[in-house]
């Protein structure tokens, strides 16, 4: 899996991605992260400034077409083929696990941040092909946004998870919310962990989790069980 991220904040997108699974995933090569700097493709005469006023007026500024158009032709440069790319917008299509697992099939995923009040509909036309939200809320960016959609595809990427860490049992594999988790103490300040994760009958362990999961489901996610 080859990422590459259009952003304005580069340094943002390197420092989180370096961490933990996705970091251990970059260093083993399963996958790869190209971050282009739109900045650097500003119209000349520009000082790498992207954004400008909009036509019909209005609060903020738009980025304008050509610095991202010229970021995303130094992508397509290096491939063979026309990537899917990726626009991070709250009037997007909510990301969800399945898209997460059908994304996790692509070689090559392009995204594209934007800031400022948007970015010119004229290159979303051109070459976006997914737009994209990660929920019903504004952010400042789609910086995070692409960081949320590159952790929850790469941990579907073979090899990324141990099998110690694989998600067959998590949350949403099987539409259901995770059955509660203990560890050591059995008694933590008189709170008891439930004996039955005790008794080391693992027909009844798996019994009761099943429940448990069902049981938080229906209190905390109904919308999940319909
Ligand atoms: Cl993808 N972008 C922005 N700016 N805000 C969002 C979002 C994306 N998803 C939810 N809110």
């Amino acid at each position: 899996m080859n990422y590459h991220i259009m952003t304005l904040f580069p340094e943002m997108m390197e420092k989180c991605l370096g961490e933990s699974i996705i970091g251990r995933a970059l260093r083993a090569g399963l996958i790869s992260v190209d971050i282009v700097n739109i900045r650097d493709h500003a119209d000349p005469g520009r000082k790498g400034r992207v954004d400008d006023y909009p036509f019909g007026g209005g609060a903020g500024m738009v980025m304008q077409a050509g610095p991202i158009d010229r970021a995303y032709q130094s992508i397509r440069a290096g491939l063979d083929h026309d990537p899917r790319v990726i626009y991070l917008t709250p009037q997007g299509r909510v990301f969800d696990q399945p898209m997460a697992r059908e994304l996790a099939a692509e070689e090559d995923l392009v995204f594209l941040c934007g800031h400022y009040e948007g970015v010119d509909e004229r290159i979303i036309e051109k070459i976006v092909t997914d737009n994209v939200s990660i929920g019903d809320y504004v952010l400042t960016g789609g910086e995070l946004p692409a960081l949320v959609m590159i952790d929850a595809i790469s941990r579907m990427v073979p090899g990324v998870l141990s099998n110690a860490e694989s998600g067959e049992e998590e949350s949403f594999s099987d539409g259901l919310l995770e059955y509660p988790q203990y560890t050591r103490p059995a008694d933590y300040q008189g709170m008891k962990v439930p004996d039955i994760l005790l008794s080391g009958d693992h027909a009844k362990v798996a019994a009761w989790r099943r429940e448990q999961s069902l049981l938080r489901t229906r209190e905390r996610r109904p919308d999940l069980l319909k």
